[in-house]
């Protein structure tokens, strides 16, 4: 009698517990399931050899274990090949296409938890466990049995083991942490540490007090339930009640996955818990079979993860970099990383006051991350991962280049080699004149640059034009055909209509930066007029103060750069400021745009795109933001525009709404 309402009740409580954990959709009140718990509970405890192992007061947590023992999987819990961007998830599918003919894909969200194994028989849960080194984990049993979305029993009485992952929710995770905050204890860098800690306690009170839940993805032996794919196993899983994610979807081909891919990596923090990325499957489990495995991984499936926002490298060593000014810039080469997607292999350290504030030293571990969403940054230094080995930072005394002392001027941190004829600070300038928003001289990259100027073919800015004159010495160069001296001499032909501010700039004038070159460019309308301005005329031009205009003036003043100027003119440089013509759109006109994400074209060129179109780019989100201009794995000022209701373009629409043809 007493065995069979108990029996009713963990019916009941289960399946309350199942659509509310799982389901998402409660049949019965609070008041209700608690009322059903307290009978259970009462009758439990009068009659304590009529407890069930699946009974619902066993997620309380009352075990204490004195110590994790280890279990062997039956089959290996396998982990998964990382890829990192479109290249690489278009060669996962040509080699799968290798041996499928038309293979569809079951993407999946990467949750970022820990590997989990649950084991039923007779469809009673009989044991949970880590995925440990993949062959030996171990047995959390008694903490999985804490977790409300893990069922205790199975709607059917098989044997069977599922595997899939226990996540801790964003929102539980804040909420811990407060807690862990308010008394004082150290908090968790994140939910997946999180999650991982509280399984591995002894004391199951502790996981049954931290709100984990789980997703099932994975059955290693599904062909023996008669199950011929991924989309059938996660079916077959949810019909025995465990919790699937919904955002599962099947691809018909790689186009969907990666469409799959970017609406993700744009939603993600839509999600109440914490994605890496996204798990690709082939579906068919015969075509799963004959792709197999590699040594540690399957061949049939691939985690795309998410550009990462903030990453640990070492700092392996400190260079120095010679600009074309001559101001020394330290430099770190790192280990490379991935960061927000793209490889990172050195960073700037920008001066010997940086380095010192920051207390950087070589071999520190440092985490960078990508400031404004483009260049990356240091961080911090991890002091707790020093090991004593590390090298103190020393500044250099002398240019690494050319050997002259180095100087550094009152009221700059930086250090400068004054030494005009320095070969690094030459080729820097070359380099500089060659750039996009300087001659634009396309095709100059840094490299073909060094190798003329070694060559003693590139000398001096005004050079380039006359580098025609090596065209049969140049072709015979390496590397070099024809076609690519043709390119790169129609490149050269071209910059001679550029308008004035472009060669102001390439120039290379300190502090004449793209701006100021507009401002002069625009007041002068012409270089030989500039050349004429005296201090008192340019100090009187909004914008333009002491400094840059007692750095135009000397710079005119130079009798070799008054030359290299006359030969410019003698070649057919254009000195006329043009202009741009302006196509002013309402979309565009007056309008205040923010870019945002990691964009598939150069953010200078989106921005002038914009500017072109009447409208302005500016770097943070307001309410005066018309609109945010969206690209891979966007950052918090996504989010702000979501929070202030600013209008959001994703990049490729704003690309067709500016007719960008790829
Ligand atoms: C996840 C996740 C991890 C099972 C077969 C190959 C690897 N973190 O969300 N792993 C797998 O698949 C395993 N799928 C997932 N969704």
């Amino acid at each position: 009698m007493i065995q069979k309402r108990i029996d009713e009740l963990i019916k009941i409580l289960n399946k309350a517990s199942y659509e509310y954990h799982t389901l998402d959709m409660p049949s019965i009140s609070d008041q209700e399931y608690d009322d059903y718990y307290a009978e259970l509970v009462k009758l439990e405890t009068e009659n304590p050899s009529l407890v069930r192992e699946d009974s619902p007061t066993v997620r309380i947590g009352a075990t204490v274990i004195d110590g994790f023992e280890k279990v062997t999987h039956e089959r290996p819990m396998m982990s998964l090949g990382d890829i990192f961007n479109e290249e690489e998830i278009r060669d996962f599918d040509n080699k799968v296409r290798k041996v499928v003919a038309n293979p569809t894909y079951v993407c999946e969200l990467k949750i970022d938890g820990l590997s989990v194994s649950l084991l039923y028989q007779d469809g009673k849960l009989i044991r949970g466990a880590t995925r440990g080194d993949g062959t030996v984990g171990e047995n959390i049993t008694h903490n999985v049995k804490t977790i409300k979305s893990v069922p205790l029993s199975l709607p059917q009485d098989i044997d069977i083991e599922v595997r899939g992952e226990i996540y801790m929710p964003k929102s539980s995770f804040e909420a811990l942490n407060k807690e862990r905050r308010e008394k004082g204890e150290k908090e968790f860098a994140n939910p997946r540490n999180a999650a991982a800690g509280s399984v591995r306690q002894l004391d199951s009170k502790v996981a049954a007090s931290r709100n984990l839940s789980t997703f099932l993805y994975h059955i290693p032996n599904a062909i023996d339930y008669d199950i011929h794919s991924q989309e059938e196993c996660l079916n077959y899983m949810k019909e025995l009640t465990f919790t699937v994610n919904p955002n599962i979807i099947h691809a018909k081909n790689i186009e969907e996955v990666i469409e799959y891919i970017s609406y993700w990596q744009v939603h993600r923090p839509e999600l109440p818990y914490e994605i890496d990325g996204v798990v690709i499957k082939v579906d068919n489990l015969q075509d799963q079979s004959r792709l197999g495995f590699t040594a540690r991984v399957p061949k049939w499936a691939i985690a795309y993860k998410f550009p990462a926002e903030e990453v640990l490298t070492q700092l392996k060593n400190i260079e120095f970099c010679v600009g074309r000014t001559g101001k020394i810039t330290p430099r770190a080469d790192l280990t490379p990383v991935h960061l927000a997607g793209s490889i990172i292999s050195s960073v700037t350290l920008h001066n010997e006051d940086y380095i010192k504030e920051k207390d950087i030293k070589i071999g520190d571990t440092i985490s960078i991350h990508k400031a404004g969403d483009v260049i990356p940054e240091v961080v911090e230094v991890k002091k707790d991962r020093r090991t004593g080995e590390e090298i103190d930072f020393k500044m250099i005394t002398h240019c690494p280049i050319c050997g002259t002392e180095l100087v550094r001027k009152e009221s700059e941190a930086a250090y400068f080699c004054l030494n005009p004829d320095c070969d690094a600070r030459k080729i820097e300038g070359l380099i500089h004149f060659a750039s996009r928003d300087a001659m634009n001289l396309d095709g100059f990259g840094e490299n073909i640059i060094e190798d003329f100027y070694n060559m003693k073919y590139l000398h001096t800015i005004d050079d380039y034009y006359t580098l025609h004159n090596h065209k049969e010495s140049l072709k015979e160069l390496e590397g070099f055909g024809e076609k690519s001296i043709n390119n790169l001499l129609v490149a050269i032909e071209k910059s001679k209509e550029n308008s004035l501010e472009k060669l102001l700039f390439g120039l290379g004038i300190r502090h004449v930066g793209k701006k100021n070159a507009v401002i002069l460019a625009e007041y002068y309308q012409s270089l030989d007029n500039l050349m004429e301005a005296t201090l008192e005329e340019l100090v009187d031009i909004p914008d333009i103060g002491e400094i840059i205009a007692e750095s135009v003036v000397g710079y005119f003043a130079k009798d070799e750069n008054k030359r290299c100027i006359e030969k410019l003119k003698e070649y057919g440089v254009n000195f006329q400021y043009i202009g741009k013509e302006k196509l002013e759109t309402e979309e565009f006109s007056g309008k205040t745009f923010v870019l945002t994400g990691t964009l598939s074209i150069p953010r200078e060129e989106a921005k002038e795109l914009i500017e072109y179109r009447g409208g302005k780019v500016t770097s943070s989100v307001t309410s005066k933001t018309s609109v945010v201009v969206v690209g891979l794995s966007p950052g918090s000022k996504y989010d702000k525009a979501k929070e202030l209701g600013v209008v959001i373009w994703e990049e490729e629409e704003f690309l067709q709404k500016v007719n960008y043809q790829k």
